[in-house]
Parts: C-alpha cells; structure tokens; sequence
C-alpha cells in the first residue's frame, strides 16, 4: 500500500523535471543535515513500434533542504548550480518545472539531483588504496576549481571552520547549561578547554599569509567521493553544501578525521578510535597526487589540519549535546556525546603521533 508519506514525496518528486513517473522513494545515505531519498522512475521507450511498450527506469536524489542549517536556500543552491556547472561531470541539479533550482512546498524546501548509476559510498574504507583514491578525489576537486571565481561564492553557513568561533559557542553553550548535561560531559569539557591554546593555529598561519584560501569542499567525510563498483575509481564529489572559500587543509583535516581512524565517529568504545599511520598516509599521497599545486607550507601544515578539524568536530558534537541536540541528527540522548569522545580519543592519538604524521617524500 502505498503510504501518505510515500504520495507526498512522489508529488514532490514529480515537480522536478525528471524522467518518468516516480513508482519507489526510498531513504539513502547517512547525512547528519539533510533528509536524503532515492526516488526510481519508471517511463515508456519512445520510439517502439510493436507489442507493448518497453519500460525504462531513471533514478533520481531528492533530498530535503535543512533549513536550520543552511539560512539561504538561494544562495546554497546558487553555489551548487554553478559549482556543478563549472565542474561539468558527475552531480547535476535537475531543477524543478517551473526553472527553479529548488521547491518550497508546506513540507520543506527541496532539491533533485541525478544519481549516479554504479557507484558506491563508503562509511569505512576497507584497503589503503580505496581510501588514496578518495585522497585523489578531493585533491583534484580542489585543483579544478582553483580558477573558479571564489570572491562569488555565498558563505552557507558563516564561521564554518572558525575554529575559533566554534570554540566561542562550545563556551557560552557551557556557561547557558540550557539541557542540564555539563555535569555529564565534565570530562570532555576538561579535554576541550585544555584545548583551547590550539585553536588559532590555522586562523594564524592564514592571517599570516602562510597558506592561500581557495575554493574548498568543507565537508570531506568519506561517504561523499562516489566509487566506481566495478573499478573502484573514484566518479565524483558529492554533498556541495559547503563548498566555499577555505582552507585546503581543512579538507584534508576532516577526509582524515572520517577515514584514517580505527572507529566509526559513534563508536561507543571510544578508546578503540585511534589513527591509522597507514591509512594516513595513503591519503595524503593520493591528496598531493590529485592536487599538484599545493604549496609546500599547505603540506607542513596538513598535520596540524587533522588535528584541528578532529578538534573542531568534537567541539561540535559537544557543542550540541550541551544545547540539547537542534543541530546534527541523533538517534538516542548520548548521541552526540559518543561523538564527540570518538573525536578526542583520536585527537590525543594524533598528538601522540605527532611526529610521525609529518608529511615527507608523498
Ligand atoms: C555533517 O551531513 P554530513 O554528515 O555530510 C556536517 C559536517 C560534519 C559531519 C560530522 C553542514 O555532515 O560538517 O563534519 O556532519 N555538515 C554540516 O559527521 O554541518
Ligand atoms: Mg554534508
């Protein structure tokens, strides 16, 4: 039977200017933001001239836009239309029939993109190489964007990787106390304030004119390079919310916080997260490969980029379990807190393998 769920997305999916008429929507994907469906279409060859007509399917991703999260929809989606132009493969925004790039209905705001037949994402990869093929990845996407005008890219969320500011936020959500969980997380609030010293470090060498800003991902996790089934060769970079000027460590930071550790990011046992020396380094060779302009001062910082974005995520998570979890999605009340024990663990990890994770001779 179908449900009034299920009608309500099929109606929103036939606004768009897809191929067909949706017959499955189906929940994909592991986001934290938005709310992500596969949405399968069924539509009649042309062009048969006998028996029956042949029945073709066309997929398509729809995903809901968190409005919390991005203010500007306009703006988000001005960014992706022209990032995706610009980059001319891989993910294309199918607008909805009337030309608008997005939908408002009573239900949400509203995006479709094509999906890419054969391809896979990754919560964990399973082999050094497969992880250095996501290095290569987002490398190149740094590298082919290098000429896109970044002075014309919106900010979608402000302060993104302002350590900083993310610091400022962890304190006053401390001090407000708003869900009566501090006492709960005294340990991680001790760790994160001892951490404080740290969080210029990037800020510094930019302000410095140490490392350039460029047109950057942002949101490096793993799960968002699609994989070729078959080859394993990476298709394209997905999840372009945040692309923005930025940092190239910063990418690199945060691919290695979601896949060089030996843990899931909600990992319960958090002493089991750690990084992996290996996995470290395949990326940053794959990185490096795919991105031959970086600068050897961005390289000498790469290190320092892990470890703030490991921070900066822990920050985060606690961050949200102090203000009662509005932000990331959470599907029990320690949610958060798990989260953001994983990102500790690993970030005393790193500091003890500081030296070994320079990065030489890629
Ligand atoms: C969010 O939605 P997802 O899973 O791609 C977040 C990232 C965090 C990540 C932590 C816009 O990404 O910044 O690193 O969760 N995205 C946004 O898992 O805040
Ligand atoms: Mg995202």
């Amino acid at each position: 039977m179908v449900t009034k769920h299920q009608d309500q997305l099929s109606s929103i999916a036939s606004a768009f200017r897809i191929n067909g008429t949706p017959v499955c929507i189906r929940p994909i994907g592991n986001g934290h933001i938005n709310d992500t469906y596969l949405v399968e279409c069924s539509y009649a060859e042309t062009g048969i001239s006998e028996g029956a007509p042949l029945l073709s399917c066309s997929r398509y991703v729809l995903q809901r836009i968190n409005e919390n999260v991005f203010g500007s929809p306009d703006d988000l989606m001005d960014n992706i239309v022209r990032v995706t132009e610009y980059l001319g493969k891989g993910l294309r925004i199918i607008p909805a029939r009337s030309g608008s790039p997005y939908l408002r209905t009573e239900n949400g705001c509203w995006r479709m993109m094509n999906y890419i037949e054969g391809s896979f994402a990754t919560e964990t990869c399973s082999n050094a190489d497969q992880f250095m093929e996501i290095g290569r990845a987002y490398g190149s996407f740094i590298s082919d964007l290098s000429d896109f005008p970044a002075g014309t890219l919106h900010e979608t969320i402000k302060y993104f990787h302002d350590t900083r500011q993310r610091f400022q936020r962890f304190i006053t959500a401390c001090r407000r106390n708003i869900a009566g969980r501090a006492e709960n997380a005294a340990e991680e609030i001790r760790f994160a304030l001892e951490h404080e010293k740290h969080v210029d470090i990037l800020n510094d060498s930019l302000k410095a004119g140490e490392m350039p800003l460029r047109v950057t991902h942002n949101d490096t996790k793993i799960n968002n390079v699609l994989l070729d089934r078959e080859t394993e060769k990476a298709i394209c970079v997905i999840d372009l919310d945040t692309v923005m000027p930025g940092l190239a460590v910063n990418d690199f930071g945060d691919a290695i916080r979601s896949g060089a550790a030996t843990g899931r990011e909600d990992e319960t046992n958090s002493d089991a997260v750690r990084l992996d020396l290996d996995m470290y380094r395949a990326f940053a060779k794959g990185f490096i490969e795919g991105f031959p302009d970086i600068t050897e001062a961005e390289i000498k910082m790469m290190p320092a980029g892990a470890r703030m974005m490991t921070l900066e995520c822990g920050l985060r998570f606690l961050t949200d379990y102090l203000e009662g979890d509005h932000y990331f999605k959470t599907d029990y009340p320690e949610h958060n807190l798990v989260r953001c024990r994983t990102q500790f663990s690993l970030l005393r990890d790193m500091e003890e393998k500081q030296e070994e994770m320079s990065i030489t001779g890629c």
